[in-house]
């Protein structure tokens, strides 16, 4: 089965095709010949995850998917959330997402935080939602060159390292983006078996 992967983050391709097995083929947008920049105007990940495939699906009537995730975090009320990708967007105090998430931690006992990612697919024009959770938390200083937005600073429960010290083998053990392409394949493959 092929599906279109309506992203243009190109270390979220990375780490689908690194979970996917054999029976399914990914093509990213620039693959698909698709420039376009899909809003995220919505205050839910489901909603923005909906939008992304739903634009893509009108756009060429194939079957594909996209995913919306958010990093929550505990102690800042579920913040940065939706907004992760935009959290130090028109703060010039802050160099990137990762300083100002480590600027409001400063001093916080409370570390806890999630990845949260929701997929939304579009087969035959009809739309299904996934979720996948990753518990962890924030730590004080960037570890790792691995990865990318907020993995240098955040380490999954039942590890010791951080994402960004991770190889894809082993982010993919923990991640939230991981567990929610399980789900997605375990349902294609019901769906469509043989
Ligand atoms: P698309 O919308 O094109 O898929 P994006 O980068 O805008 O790409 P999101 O809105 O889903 O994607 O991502 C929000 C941000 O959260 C993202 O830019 C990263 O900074 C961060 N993020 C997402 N997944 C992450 C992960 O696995 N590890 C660390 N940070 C992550």
């Amino acid at each position: 089965m092929t599906l279109i992967f309506a992203t243009n983050n190109n270390n979220k391709v990375k780490e689908i095709r690194n979970a996917l097995n054999e029976r399914f083929e990914i093509i990213s947008l620039k693959e698909a010949g698709i420039d376009k920049d899909i809003p995220e105007p919505y205050d839910t990940l489901e909603a923005n995850a909906s939008e992304k495939s739903r634009v893509i699906f009108e756009m060429t009537g194939k079957n594909c998917f996209s995913e919306d995730t958010g990093l929550e975090v505990e102690a800042l009320n579920g913040e940065p959330g939706v907004k992760s990708a935009r959290y130090a967007d028109g703060e010039p105090q802050y160099v990137d997402i990762v300083d100002k998430l480590l600027a409001k931690m400063e001093g916080q006992d409370n570390r806890r935080a999630r990845f949260r990612t929701v997929i939304s697919v579009i087969i035959d024009g009809k739309e299904s939602l996934f979720e996948g959770i990753c518990e962890g938390r924030i730590i004080t200083e960037r570890r790792g060159n691995n990865g990318f937005g907020y993995d240098p600073v955040f380490i999954p429960d039942g590890a010791d390292r951080t994402f960004a010290e991770m190889e894809l083998d082993e982010k993919k053990l923990y991640s939230h983006r991981a567990k929610a392409l399980k789900k997605l394949i375990e349902w294609l493959q019901q769906s469509s078996p043989s």
